[in-house]
């Protein structure tokens, strides 16, 4: 009785590497909380990964990581759905509908087209440029109310909503227009070198990102290297990104005001805060790495949530691609 009254979230993430601390603090934390107050569907993005190019092997080994790290965030399948997007038909076939309602000029300005055509110039595929409509299908088929994503998802997610609409506009009532959640604290975390741009997994110089299953000993290294500025004063500045980001990291895992953390750090040099802020996001991840390594031992467990999850998905997403193809004129 109590599931019908809840509200409904969908989100998903790409097993495109090793998911980082801007990953978990900005998008994936929220999630685990999130399943508590909301009946959620979560899935790993595994048809939006191969944009870029994947090597086969490597690809497969991560789809599964990323299963086994979800669970080991503590994403429940008895609570929450939790499915692999191709074990789900119905996301490439919706997709090929809306892509007949998408237009080439909305797709061109989306800023995520913009930065990997230039950072994959030699591979500026159809599907990179479509991308924003397989995460409309992803999301419409689900009918969810909410859909967090970091603040950097959030041109796509109008998309959605967009096409949404127009497609509600031809004919009827078909999809539920969702709404985004982004999360206020740990919204966007910088990169440790390059505090201007966001923490990426494909960043290329190792030392800007934190893993989630990093080693302590690397987590440690990566704050103590990381880039700040001359004023040594523990706290929130205009222009002063690098500090600004690591009050960022530390508030959003220790839960403390940027306020706080200026007063404890007052008199402190920045030596002392990077150990303190290295050291919380350690004892934060520890507990997950240490679950990670439980769940990615076992296949056969693994295997069983997400097919499990993929027949639930099927279920609701077979409903909504039906009824859009009906609208359309499809004969059925
Ligand atoms: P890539 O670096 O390959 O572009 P990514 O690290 O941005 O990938 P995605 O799979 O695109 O990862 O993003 C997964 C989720 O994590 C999204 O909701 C995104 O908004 C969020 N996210 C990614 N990076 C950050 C970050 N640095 N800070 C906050 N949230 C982030
Ligand atoms: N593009 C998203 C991943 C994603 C997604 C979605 C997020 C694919 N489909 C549907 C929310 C809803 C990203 O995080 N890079």
């Amino acid at each position: 009785m109590e599931e019908n009254t809840k509200k409904t979230v969908l989100s998903c993430i790409q097993p495109s590497g090793a998911l980082t601390l801007g990953n978990y603090l900005g998008a994936l934390k929220n999630w685990v909380a999130m399943q508590e107050e909301f009946d959620c569907t979560f899935a790993v993005a595994d048809l939006h990964a191969i944009t870029v190019r994947q090597d086969p092997q490597k690809f497969r080994a991560q789809i599964y990581s990323t299963c086994a790290l979800l669970l080991a965030l503590g994403l429940d399948p008895e609570k929450s759905t939790l499915f692999i997007q191709s074990h789900v038909k119905s996301h490439a076939e919706l997709m090929w509908i809306l892509s007949c309602y998408t237009q080439f000029g909305e797709l061109s300005r989306m800023t995520q087209f913009k930065d990997k055509s230039a950072k994959h110039a030699d591979n500026v595929n159809l599907g990179l440029f479509a991308y924003p409509t397989l995460m409309a299908a992803d999301i419409l088929l689900y009918k969810p109310d909410f859909v967090p994503v970091g603040a950097d998802q959030k041109q796509h997610l109008e998309i959605a909503r967009d096409i949404a609409i127009r497609f509600n506009n031809i004919y009827g009532d078909v999809f539920k227009v969702p709404e985004p959640y982004i999360p206020k604290v740990g919204a966007r975390v910088m990169s440790l070198q390059e505090p201007t741009k966001k923490m990426s997994k494909s960043d290329e110089n190792v030392n800007s990102w934190i893993a989630i299953l990093d080693k302590p000993e690397d987590i440690m290294r990566k704050f103590k290297r990381a880039v700040t500025d001359s004023e040594a004063r523990v706290c929130v500045g205009e222009g002063r990104d690098g500090i600004n980001n690591l009050i960022g990291i530390y508030s959003a895992v220790t839960g403390k005001t940027a306020d706080e953390i200026a007063l404890e750090f007052e008199g402190k040099g920045y030596g002392d805060f990077k150990i303190a802020v290295g050291e919380a996001v350690v004892e934060e991840l520890r507990p997950i790495r240490e679950r990670y390594d439980t769940f990615i031992s076992d296949k056969k467990q693994l295997e069983d949530i997400y097919k499990q999850g993929a027949e639930r998905a099927f279920y609701t997403a077979r409903k909504t691609a039906s009824k859009a193809m009906k609208k359309v004129g499809f004969v059925l």
